[in-house]
């Protein structure tokens, strides 16, 4: 009787053990199910857009579709990018006019075409780093206040020399 009830208790003990090691296991799984989501999020690129020109040598900031933008919570939102593509020589650019709707995120791919220029906008206190010919730079910001403003290029004299634009926000 004796070595039933001991036996007894062993497959108890033994049942314990397995219970807890498929409970531990579980949760370790679990752990590691999470923390591979977490790093793959944290991996994500995010989209970020802001009014501080950019230092040379920028990353280029990753945009995929025209209107499609990843939002705080994941959700997609509508929002669009508008890009232009701006030369610039001694002394104007070749866009003279700019014009998006409020709310637009913009970017400006300036290239020089001739001599040492940028491409900066009063206003939004946005521009592109100085570059010399055959070099290019791009700035992106969003158009959050509607009106007219200029863009110049902020070299020398440049800018009363003519080298001179219009951003038109609707
Ligand atoms: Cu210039």
């Amino acid at each position: 009787m004796k070595h039933i009830h001991s036996n007894r208790g062993n497959s108890i003990i033994f049942m314990l053990i397995v219970l807890a090691v498929l409970i531990g296991g579980g949760i370790l799984y679990y752990k590691g199910v999470k923390s591979q989501k977490d790093a793959l999020e944290a991996s994500l690129p995010i989209p970020s857009f802001n009014d501080i020109p950019p230092v040379p040598e920028q990353a280029p900031v990753e945009i995929g579709a025209e209107d499609e933008m990843i939002g705080d919570e994941g959700v997609m939102e509508a929002a669009s990018l508008k890009e232009f593509n701006v030369e610039g020589k001694n002394f104007e650019f070749s866009v003279k006019e700019i014009r998006v709707k409020k709310g637009d995120f913009v970017r400006v791919n300036f290239t020089s075409t001739n001599g040492m220029h940028d491409w900066r906008v009063s206003g939004y206190d946005a521009g592109t780093a100085i570059v010399n010919t055959g070099e290019s730079s791009f700035v992106d910001f969003k158009a959050d206040k509607a009106g007219m403003f200029e863009f110049y290029c902020s070299v020398g004299e440049h800018r009363q020399m003519g080298m001179v634009g219009k951003l038109i926000v609707e």
